[in-house]
Protein backbone atom coordinates (compact mmCIF):
# COMPACT_ATOMS: atom_id res chain seq x y z
CA UNK A 1 0.00 0.00 0.00
CA UNK A 2 1.47 3.45 -0.62
CA UNK A 3 2.44 5.80 2.30
CA UNK A 4 -0.54 8.62 2.28
CA UNK A 5 1.89 11.38 3.26
CA UNK A 6 3.11 10.73 -0.62
CA UNK A 7 -0.54 12.05 -1.53
CA UNK A 8 -0.25 15.16 0.92
CA UNK A 9 3.53 16.08 -0.46
CA UNK A 10 2.11 15.62 -4.54
CA UNK A 11 -0.39 17.92 -3.55
CA UNK A 12 1.96 20.57 -2.75
CA UNK A 13 3.07 19.72 -6.79
CA UNK A 14 -0.38 20.29 -7.65
CA UNK A 15 -0.76 23.53 -6.35
CA UNK A 16 2.48 24.62 -7.84
CA UNK A 17 1.39 23.14 -11.53
CA UNK A 18 -1.94 25.13 -10.35
CA UNK A 19 0.32 28.56 -9.80
CA UNK A 20 2.47 27.52 -13.37
CA UNK A 21 -0.34 27.22 -15.43
CA UNK A 22 -2.25 30.47 -13.70
CA UNK A 23 1.01 32.05 -14.46
CA UNK A 24 2.00 31.12 -17.60
CA UNK A 25 -0.85 29.49 -19.09
CA UNK A 26 1.44 26.45 -20.76
CA UNK A 27 2.42 24.15 -19.27
CA UNK A 28 0.95 20.97 -19.51
CA UNK A 29 0.74 16.97 -17.95
CA UNK A 30 0.38 14.35 -20.81
CA UNK A 31 -1.62 11.36 -19.14
CA UNK A 32 -0.84 7.65 -21.01
CA UNK A 33 -4.57 5.95 -21.03
CA UNK A 34 -4.28 2.65 -19.33
CA UNK A 35 -7.76 1.45 -20.23
CA UNK A 36 -8.64 -2.02 -18.02
CA UNK A 37 -11.02 -4.73 -19.73
CA UNK A 38 -11.32 -8.03 -18.26
CA UNK A 39 -7.70 -7.44 -16.59
CA UNK A 40 -5.87 -6.18 -20.10
CA UNK A 41 -4.64 -2.92 -21.53
CA UNK A 42 -7.50 -2.02 -24.31
CA UNK A 43 -8.34 0.90 -26.49
CA UNK A 44 -11.78 1.21 -27.30
CA UNK A 45 -13.11 3.01 -30.60
CA UNK A 46 -15.46 5.39 -29.34
CA UNK A 47 -16.26 3.78 -26.08
CA UNK A 48 -17.81 0.91 -27.54
CA UNK A 49 -16.74 -2.56 -25.77
CA UNK A 50 -16.87 -4.93 -28.63
CA UNK A 51 -14.57 -2.71 -30.42
CA UNK A 52 -11.61 -2.57 -28.42
CA UNK A 53 -8.17 -3.65 -29.51
CA UNK A 54 -5.84 -5.31 -26.74
CA UNK A 55 -2.54 -3.39 -26.06
CA UNK A 56 -1.03 -5.31 -23.42
CA UNK A 57 -1.71 -8.23 -21.13
CA UNK A 58 0.02 -7.34 -18.74
CA UNK A 59 -1.13 -3.42 -17.67
CA UNK A 60 1.39 -3.01 -15.13
CA UNK A 61 4.16 -3.44 -17.17
CA UNK A 62 2.57 -1.22 -20.11
CA UNK A 63 2.32 1.59 -17.14
CA UNK A 64 6.14 1.07 -16.04
CA UNK A 65 6.86 1.23 -19.78
CA UNK A 66 4.95 4.79 -19.64
CA UNK A 67 7.24 5.90 -16.72
CA UNK A 68 10.47 4.46 -18.36
CA UNK A 69 9.61 6.69 -21.60
CA UNK A 70 9.47 9.47 -19.16
CA UNK A 71 5.29 9.73 -18.05
CA UNK A 72 4.55 11.78 -14.77
CA UNK A 73 1.23 10.62 -14.39
CA UNK A 74 -0.89 7.84 -15.39
CA UNK A 75 -4.53 7.52 -16.21
CA UNK A 76 -6.44 4.54 -14.97
CA UNK A 77 -9.99 3.76 -16.46
CA UNK A 78 -11.61 0.74 -15.33
CA UNK A 79 -13.99 0.19 -18.43
CA UNK A 80 -15.53 -2.65 -17.00
CA UNK A 81 -16.27 -0.92 -13.31
CA UNK A 82 -18.18 1.72 -15.23
CA UNK A 83 -20.25 -0.54 -16.83
CA UNK A 84 -21.07 -2.46 -13.58
CA UNK A 85 -21.47 0.82 -11.42
CA UNK A 86 -18.49 -0.96 -9.14
CA UNK A 87 -15.00 -1.86 -9.39
CA UNK A 88 -14.27 -4.92 -11.62
CA UNK A 89 -10.37 -4.56 -12.79
CA UNK A 90 -9.14 -3.52 -9.02
CA UNK A 91 -6.75 -6.79 -9.26
CA UNK A 92 -4.50 -4.50 -12.12
CA UNK A 93 -5.23 -1.01 -10.71
CA UNK A 94 -4.09 -2.53 -7.02
CA UNK A 95 -0.73 -4.22 -8.57
CA UNK A 96 -0.09 -1.18 -10.74
CA UNK A 97 -0.48 1.13 -7.42
CA UNK A 98 2.40 -1.30 -5.74
CA UNK A 99 4.72 -0.64 -8.54
CA UNK A 100 4.50 2.31 -10.30
CA UNK A 101 5.58 5.35 -8.06
CA UNK A 102 3.98 8.42 -9.81
CA UNK A 103 0.64 10.18 -9.07
CA UNK A 104 -2.17 8.11 -10.75
CA UNK A 105 -5.83 8.64 -11.19
CA UNK A 106 -8.65 6.40 -11.79
CA UNK A 107 -11.95 6.57 -13.27
CA UNK A 108 -14.70 3.74 -13.73
CA UNK A 109 -16.99 2.26 -11.63
CA UNK A 110 -16.38 4.62 -8.40
CA UNK A 111 -19.75 5.63 -7.29
CA UNK A 112 -19.48 6.10 -3.06
CA UNK A 113 -17.30 7.35 -0.48
CA UNK A 114 -16.22 3.99 0.72
CA UNK A 115 -14.63 3.24 -2.94
CA UNK A 116 -13.22 6.76 -2.79
CA UNK A 117 -11.63 6.17 0.43
CA UNK A 118 -10.90 2.63 -0.24
CA UNK A 119 -8.80 3.80 -3.06
CA UNK A 120 -6.65 6.99 -1.58
CA UNK A 121 -5.87 4.44 1.05
CA UNK A 122 -4.32 2.41 -1.29
CA UNK A 123 -2.12 5.21 -3.24
CA UNK A 124 -4.44 6.83 -5.61
CA UNK A 125 -3.93 10.51 -5.80
CA UNK A 126 -6.96 11.70 -7.82
CA UNK A 127 -10.79 9.62 -8.07
CA UNK A 128 -12.50 10.38 -11.22
CA UNK A 129 -16.49 10.57 -10.49
CA UNK A 130 -18.57 10.55 -14.14
CA UNK A 131 -21.83 9.20 -13.55
CA UNK A 132 -22.68 9.95 -10.25
CA UNK A 133 -21.78 13.63 -10.97
CA UNK A 134 -25.19 13.59 -12.89
CA UNK A 135 -27.16 10.90 -10.54
CA UNK A 136 -25.61 12.20 -7.78
CA UNK A 137 -24.35 15.45 -7.49
CA UNK A 138 -24.16 16.23 -3.80
CA UNK A 139 -21.74 13.07 -3.38
CA UNK A 140 -19.49 14.71 -5.49
CA UNK A 141 -19.27 17.95 -3.25
CA UNK A 142 -19.21 15.87 -0.01
CA UNK A 143 -16.31 14.15 -1.68
CA UNK A 144 -14.28 16.85 -2.87
CA UNK A 145 -14.55 18.60 0.93
CA UNK A 146 -13.60 15.31 2.49
CA UNK A 147 -10.94 14.36 0.20
CA UNK A 148 -9.65 18.09 -1.01
CA UNK A 149 -7.62 18.13 -4.21
CA UNK A 150 -8.29 14.37 -4.27
CA UNK A 151 -11.20 15.02 -6.58
CA UNK A 152 -12.08 15.11 -10.30
CA UNK A 153 -15.13 14.98 -12.56
CA UNK A 154 -15.44 12.99 -15.49
CA UNK A 155 -17.58 14.95 -17.80
CA UNK A 156 -18.00 12.53 -21.01
CA UNK A 157 -20.09 14.36 -23.77
CA UNK A 158 -21.61 13.29 -27.12
CA UNK A 159 -22.53 16.15 -29.41
CA UNK A 160 -21.87 18.38 -26.16
CA UNK A 161 -24.70 16.02 -24.04
CA UNK A 162 -23.32 14.01 -20.93
CA UNK A 163 -23.23 10.79 -21.23
CA UNK A 164 -23.12 7.73 -18.23
CA UNK A 165 -23.05 4.35 -17.04
CA UNK A 166 -20.12 3.12 -19.87
CA UNK A 167 -21.71 5.87 -22.19
CA UNK A 168 -24.41 3.98 -22.82
CA UNK A 169 -27.00 6.19 -21.37
CA UNK A 170 -27.29 9.26 -22.60
CA UNK A 171 -28.80 12.34 -20.73
CA UNK A 172 -29.90 15.53 -21.18
CA UNK A 173 -27.44 17.21 -19.32
CA UNK A 174 -25.16 19.73 -21.18
CA UNK A 175 -21.66 19.23 -20.63
CA UNK A 176 -20.80 23.20 -19.16
CA UNK A 177 -23.61 23.13 -17.17
CA UNK A 178 -22.68 20.38 -15.04
CA UNK A 179 -19.12 21.75 -14.80
CA UNK A 180 -20.57 24.95 -13.67
CA UNK A 181 -22.34 22.63 -10.94
CA UNK A 182 -18.94 22.14 -9.38
CA UNK A 183 -17.22 25.36 -8.69
CA UNK A 184 -15.84 26.24 -5.86
CA UNK A 185 -16.38 23.21 -4.07
CA UNK A 186 -13.03 21.38 -4.25
CA UNK A 187 -12.83 19.62 -7.36
CA UNK A 188 -9.36 19.49 -8.17
CA UNK A 189 -9.91 18.89 -12.30
CA UNK A 190 -12.28 18.21 -14.80
CA UNK A 191 -11.55 15.49 -17.29
CA UNK A 192 -13.30 16.27 -20.56
CA UNK A 193 -13.46 13.72 -23.16
CA UNK A 194 -15.59 13.66 -26.32
CA UNK A 195 -16.79 10.58 -27.03
CA UNK A 196 -17.33 10.45 -30.77
CA UNK A 197 -13.41 11.32 -30.86
CA UNK A 198 -12.41 8.77 -28.33
CA UNK A 199 -10.13 5.87 -30.34
CA UNK A 200 -10.67 7.54 -33.17
CA UNK A 201 -7.82 9.17 -33.72
CA UNK A 202 -9.23 12.07 -35.67
CA UNK A 203 -8.50 15.13 -33.54
CA UNK A 204 -9.31 16.35 -29.96
CA UNK A 205 -12.43 18.60 -30.05
CA UNK A 206 -9.99 21.67 -29.62
CA UNK A 207 -12.95 24.20 -29.12
CA UNK A 208 -15.04 22.16 -27.23
CA UNK A 209 -12.55 22.06 -25.04
CA UNK A 210 -11.67 25.52 -25.06
CA UNK A 211 -14.92 26.74 -24.32
CA UNK A 212 -15.26 24.61 -21.26
CA UNK A 213 -11.78 25.52 -19.85
CA UNK A 214 -12.88 29.25 -20.19
CA UNK A 215 -16.12 28.66 -18.57
CA UNK A 216 -15.26 27.38 -15.57
CA UNK A 217 -11.91 28.17 -12.86
CA UNK A 218 -11.55 24.61 -12.12
CA UNK A 219 -8.49 23.11 -14.22
CA UNK A 220 -9.75 20.76 -17.32
CA UNK A 221 -7.75 18.33 -18.92
CA UNK A 222 -8.67 16.96 -22.63
CA UNK A 223 -9.34 13.39 -23.65
CA UNK A 224 -10.78 12.14 -26.83
CA UNK A 225 -9.11 12.16 -30.37
CA UNK A 226 -5.20 13.07 -29.85
CA UNK A 227 -3.48 11.33 -33.01
CA UNK A 228 -0.49 13.81 -33.52
CA UNK A 229 1.77 15.42 -31.69
CA UNK A 230 -0.02 18.68 -33.64
CA UNK A 231 -3.25 18.07 -32.05
CA UNK A 232 -1.06 18.34 -28.68
CA UNK A 233 0.20 21.70 -29.78
CA UNK A 234 -3.44 22.77 -31.00
CA UNK A 235 -4.58 21.96 -27.02
CA UNK A 236 -1.94 23.91 -25.88
CA UNK A 237 -2.17 26.87 -27.91
CA UNK A 238 -6.13 26.46 -27.51
CA UNK A 239 -6.36 30.11 -25.28
CA UNK A 240 -6.92 28.47 -22.45
CA UNK A 241 -5.28 27.23 -19.63
CA UNK A 242 -5.46 23.20 -19.51
CA UNK A 243 -3.97 21.30 -17.14
CA UNK A 244 -3.21 18.53 -19.41
CA UNK A 245 -4.18 16.11 -22.33
CA UNK A 246 -5.24 12.10 -21.90
CA UNK A 247 -3.77 10.01 -24.75
CA UNK A 248 -3.91 6.36 -25.47
CA UNK A 249 -4.37 4.97 -29.00
CA UNK A 250 -1.39 7.60 -30.30
CA UNK A 251 0.62 6.66 -28.05
CA UNK A 252 0.58 2.57 -27.72
CA UNK A 253 0.58 2.83 -32.23
CA UNK A 254 3.30 4.96 -31.61
CA UNK A 255 1.64 7.81 -33.74
CA UNK A 256 2.81 10.50 -31.22
CA UNK A 257 6.35 9.89 -29.61
CA UNK A 258 6.12 10.05 -25.76
CA UNK A 259 9.14 12.16 -25.15
CA UNK A 260 8.16 14.59 -28.15
CA UNK A 261 4.98 14.89 -26.25
CA UNK A 262 5.99 15.52 -23.09
CA UNK A 263 8.53 18.25 -24.15
CA UNK A 264 6.04 20.16 -26.10
CA UNK A 265 3.53 20.34 -23.33
CA UNK A 266 5.71 21.10 -20.69
CA UNK A 267 7.85 23.83 -22.30
CA UNK A 268 6.76 27.52 -21.17
O1 LIG B 1 -15.02 4.03 -22.89
C1 LIG B 1 -16.03 3.97 -22.19
N1 LIG B 1 -17.15 3.32 -22.59
C2 LIG B 1 -16.05 4.61 -20.85
C3 LIG B 1 -14.96 5.27 -20.28
N2 LIG B 1 -13.75 5.47 -20.79
N3 LIG B 1 -17.06 4.64 -20.01
C4 LIG B 1 -16.65 5.31 -18.92
N4 LIG B 1 -15.38 5.71 -19.09
C5 LIG B 1 -14.58 6.47 -18.13
C6 LIG B 1 -14.85 7.95 -18.12
C7 LIG B 1 -14.46 8.32 -16.72
O2 LIG B 1 -13.04 8.40 -16.59
O3 LIG B 1 -14.12 8.65 -19.08
O4 LIG B 1 -14.95 6.02 -16.82
C8 LIG B 1 -14.93 7.12 -15.91
C9 LIG B 1 -16.31 7.37 -15.35
O5 LIG B 1 -16.78 6.22 -14.71
P1 LIG B 1 -18.16 6.32 -13.85
O6 LIG B 1 -18.39 4.91 -13.43
O7 LIG B 1 -17.86 7.25 -12.73
O8 LIG B 1 -19.17 6.84 -14.77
Amino acid sequence: MRKHSNSLHLTVFDFIDRIKTWKWGKAMILYPAIDLKDGACVRLYKGEMDQATVFNLDPTKQAQSFIDQGCNWLHLVDLNGAFAGKPVNAKPVEDILRTCNVPTQLGGGIRDIATIEHWLEHGLQRIILGTVAVENPPLVRAAAKLFPNHIAVGIDARNGKVATRGWAKETEVNATDLARQFEDVGVTAIIYTDINRDGAMTGPNVEATAALAHAVSIPVIASGGVSSINDLKALKDCGAPLNGAISGRALYDGEVGIADAIALLKAP
